[in-house]
């Protein structure tokens, strides 16, 4: 979802959740996750980097997310771990797509490059008016480069990941990230309790 929706939030309580019932979880985030997607984080949020064009913007986050399959997840879904990544490529089809406009197919494209078409059995939106977002985030003092954005580009995001919630269904569960901690949080555990329901039955 957009900025400040609650994703650090939920991940923690979720992780909390997944571990109680006994399940190995690993928590990770995009962009970053290893050392060298980090340091890729660290360019595309530093808001002195205000010349970075958004070809450069798209292929890095892209670059980010190669590693970080490459590095941390494969491998961690071969050991069976449940990996919970807070953010993934949705989030480059929202903000480099709906946001810079980037080309929807060429977006999947790349996707399929830099995942190695690996890809999230559940994707949960925390759909959040861009403006409540933004006014959770900046409590938080300095802004990144992407949070200097207009309020219309962080609209358009928002609107961008809901157009992907339609398109998806299946994958893509949006929870109201206006309610209450608590009550999203509990949105959040159901709706992976059943994806998890559902793959143990098949199993
Ligand atoms: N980006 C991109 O452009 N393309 C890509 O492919 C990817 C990312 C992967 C970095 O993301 C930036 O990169 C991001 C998108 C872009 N930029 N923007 N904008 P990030 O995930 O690291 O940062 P973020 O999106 O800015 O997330 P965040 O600010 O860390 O927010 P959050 O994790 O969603 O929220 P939170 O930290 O859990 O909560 C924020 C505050 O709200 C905090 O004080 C909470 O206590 C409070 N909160 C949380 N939930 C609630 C509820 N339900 N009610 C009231 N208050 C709440």
């Amino acid at each position: 979802g957009v900025e400040g929706c609650g994703k650090s939030t939920q991940v923690a309580r979720l992780r909390d959740y997944l571990e109680t019932e006994g399940y190995s979880v690993l928590v990770t985030r995009e962009p970053g996750g290893t050392p060298i997607a980090e340091a890729i984080r660290d360019i595309l949020l530093d808001p002195d980097n205000d010349a970075m064009g958004p070809t450069a913007e798209l292929l890095l986050y892209e670059a980010a997310r190669a590693q970080h399959m490459h590095e941390k997840i494969v491998p961690a879904l071969n050991a069976g771990q449940i990996v919970i990544c807070d953010r993934f490529a949705d989030s480059t089809t929202a903000y480099q797509g709906a946001g810079r406009g980037f080309d929807h197919q060429l977006l999947h494209d790349m996707h399929q490059v830099a995942t190695g078409g690996v890809w999230p059995d559940l994707t949960l939106l925390l759909d959040l008016a861009a403006e409540a977002g933004l006014a959770r985030a900046r409590v938080r003092g300095r802004q990144d480069r992407i949070e200097r954005e207009t309020i219309t580009f962080h609209e358009r995001v928002r609107d961008g990941f809901l157009a992907l919630a339609r398109e998806e269904p299946d994958r893509i569960a949006t929870i109201d990230g206006s309610a209450p901690i608590d009550v999203v949080a509990k949105a959040v555990t159901d709706r992976v309790q059943r994806c998890l329901d559902a793959r143990n039955r098949v199993e």
